[in-house]
């Protein structure tokens, strides 16, 4: 049997790859691969939990209130960010406004705990994307200024997928690289080494019903996907379908649409840390006419259209 390198070996492994203090960054994703896994617990048993156990009302066998898994999934990732200490403040899609843990730390974060939340109740594959940034401020309490730095100064980058098996992939801007969760010892584990993208592909990931919301410009992109036969894959969970054109060459799409004129997806913490991971991985990523990692942000929950994935595939997509 070949050597097993654990998530956490790999992280001691490369810290001097990390910019700031060494240790730092094993301490920051320490949370990320806790959380991930107890996250991954409660994703596996989400049917028996509502339909079996609560079947007789709100309350778990513990007499606990029931709680909606993305609700849990969000207190979770902040609970241990919060006790880990190197982390001041975190903006999440679960929270309108920043949480403040005011203790100095050096880093903020931008996380979306569970995201495509809709597919959670039809056992389908489902998400958690996170972004760290050094922060700038000083003193006990972050600023909205250490949320409003563009992708280019984040620090690392990941997502988790639980899908029909749990994987931890991230980025320091030293390459990508992949950890499967071994559910029979319950660690991430190295399986997925700098990970590249194709260069090209033949995958395209769009919600078409919304096709006649879109510009000329998509529609005529999407229409030449079909002339070339190429095939269309979309589950509707961001991490999933970026995951899979991320292995395999391909694009996804998330335009403007008449419902959602700046796009439906967030700047923070869906679109930077994923373009940060596809720029590392050799893909390319913009919001039609500028890329992703260099947009300014205004607001915490800024929305942007998102043409994410294989270089050739979003030149082509940007030239018409
Ligand atoms: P959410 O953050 O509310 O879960 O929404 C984000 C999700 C993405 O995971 C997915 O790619 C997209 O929304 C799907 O949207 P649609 O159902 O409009 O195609
Ligand atoms: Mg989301």
């Amino acid at each position: 049997m070949s050597q097993v390198k654990t998530l956490a070996e790999f992280i001691v492994e490369r810290q001097h790859e990390f910019t700031y203090a060494t240790g730092e960054l094993s301490q920051l994703l320490t949370s990320f691969r806790l959380a991930g896994k107890m996250v991954n617990r409660e994703v596996n048993k989400a049917g028996l939990a509502e339909d079996i156990l609560g079947a007789q009302g709100t309350e778990n066998v513990q007499g606990e209130q029931q709680q909606k898994l993305d609700v849990y999934a969000n207190d979770l990732f902040i609970r241990l960010l919060r006790s880990q200490g190197m982390v001041c403040a975190v903006a999440s899609e679960e929270n309108d406004d920043i949480v403040h843990f005011d203790n100095g730390g050096k880093y903020v974060v931008t996380m979306d705990p569970l995201d495509g939340s809709s597919n959670i109740d039809v056992n389908v594959s489902i998400g958690t994307i996170f972004s760290i940034y050094r922060r700038l401020s000083t003193g006990d309490k972050a600023a909205m200024e250490d949320f409003m730095q563009p992708g280019t100064a984040q620090v690392a980058a990941g997502y988790i997928i639980y899908g029909s098996s749990t994987m931890l992939v991230y980025t320091t801007g030293h390459g990508v690289h992949g950890f499967t969760l071994d559910p029979s010892i319950g660690t991430f584990c190295l399986s997925h080494p700098d990970m590249t993208t194709p260069a090209d592909g033949s995958i395209f990931s769009v919600n078409e019903g919304n096709l006649h919301d879109f510009s000329p410009g998509i529609q005529r992109y999407i229409d030449d996907c079909k002339k070339q036969r190429m095939s269309a894959r979309y589950i509707g969970s961001l991490v999933a379908d970026f995951h899979r054109n991320l292995m395999k060459g391909g694009i996804y799409l998330y335009p403007a649409t008449a419902k959602a004129p700046k796009g439906k997806l967030r700047l923070l913490y869906e679109a930077n840390p994923l373009a940060m991971i596809v720029e590392q991985a050799g893909g390319m990523a913009t919001d039609g006419s500028a890329r992703i990692l260099e947009l300014k942000p205004t607001e915490l929950h800024q929305r942007t259209p998102l043409l994410i994935g294989s270089k050739a595939m979003v030149e082509k997509l940007r030239s018409m």
